[in-house]
């Protein structure tokens, strides 16, 4: 099967996706880089009936190659399958040592950055402006009924409370989210300012997992206004701009818009304290071989169970509302 591409050309790569997933950026990213072609097909998040057929995992991202009839979700293999069948533009370096790091390096974030910036987003998100998630999740259900005013307030709860149970963000305090991922990202801060990026001083796929996956945080105050972080969000700049990426994705803008109107935000993590000192490694794990995910399966129940949960994070979190500081993130 042979379709157009964006670009114009002639598609080889479909890439099944959520607009707005950092996950899927990432492979995005790696398409562009490559220079391959590929058409990218938004999938109903809630059904996904497009992809159902597929024999992989049911998450996004998901390609199909259509000159190899090779299907498979999950960023990372996606990733090293492209630079093996189409070496040109390579991502992955060829020495086998670095090579070795720089998968670790992606396995490694997907399973700890990627899902506690998802996480810490969406609890973003919900704490402040809940009514976004009808526009990300269901811009076309009913001739797009329930991304409109009025009706988006009424989704709100139901999405959020979805959300809530299947990411676990009413637990963040007690699993510690926060503070691992402190932990985890000053350390990498810290490599970057003195080495440029992860892997063997060159640029690759770890940094594109990196970036992309660092996407959610822009919206977290917490990490977006840390001291140490602030070199880490520049060098995350620098690379979407030289590599021609979209600055801020449409949530981040109405997330600000929604700040500037209400010129409150939430942000003090009122459980950590900056004297404390973070705990040390997160991220003891032996090599990976496949990346962790943190999806719980839908239930019936979950409705009934889930509301208390979602009100108890949308008004009882312990991140404290406070009087909105516009961060201005300097490009180092
Ligand atoms: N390890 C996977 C994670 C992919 C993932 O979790 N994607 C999310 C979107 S950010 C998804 O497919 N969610 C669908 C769902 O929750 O059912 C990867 O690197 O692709």
């Amino acid at each position: 099967m042979v379709v157009r591409s964006h670009k114009g050309g002639w598609a080889m790569i479909e890439l099944y996706k959520l607009q707005w997933s950092h996950y899927v950026e990432k492979v995005r990213w790696a398409l562009d880089f490559k220079k391959l072609d590929w058409r990218g097909i938004d999938v109903v998040a809630f059904t996904k009936k497009e992809i159902r057929h597929f024999d992989c995992a049911q998450t996004f991202p998901l390609i199909r190659d259509t000159r190899t009839g090779v299907t498979m979700s999950d960023s990372s293999p996606i990733i090293r399958y492209l630079d093996e069948t189409y070496p040109r533009h390579a991502l992955l370096p060829a020495d086998p040592v670095e090579r070795e790091a720089a998968w670790q390096w992606m396995l490694r974030l997907d399973s700890t950055l990627g899902l506690h910036a998802r996480r810490l987003g969406y609890t973003q998100i919900i704490m402040e402006c809940p009514t976004i998630l009808a526009q990300l999740f269901m811009p076309n259900v009913c001739g797009g009924l329930f991304a409109r005013r009025g009706w988006r307030a009424l989704a709100a709860p139901v999405l959020g409370t979805l959300l809530t149970l299947r990411f676990r963000f009413h637990r963040n305090r007690e699993d510690g989210v926060y503070e691992a991922l402190e932990a985890q990202l000053l350390p990498i801060a810290a490599q970057l300012e003195r080495d440029g990026f992860l892997v063997g001083g060159r640029f690759s796929a770890a940094d594109i997992t990196l970036a992309s996956l660092l996407r959610p945080l822009r919206i977290v105050p917490h990490f977006v206004q840390h001291p140490r972080l602030q070199s880490l969000f520049a060098w995350q700049e620098r690379l979407f701009r030289e590599h021609g990426r979209e600055a801020a994705f449409p949530y981040e803008a109405m997330v600000r818009a929604k700040r500037e109107r209400s010129r409150r935000w939430r942000a003090r993590v009122s459980w950590m304290h900056a004297d404390r000192g973070v705990a040390s490694a997160v991220d003891g794990a032996a090599d990976r071989q496949v990346a962790q995910n943190d999806i719980h399966p839908n239930s019936r129940w979950m409705l009934l169970f889930g509301l208390p949960a979602y009100l108890k994070l949308r008004w009882f979190s312990g991140v404290a509302r406070e009087r909105y500081m516009s961060v201005v993130l300097v490009a180092g």
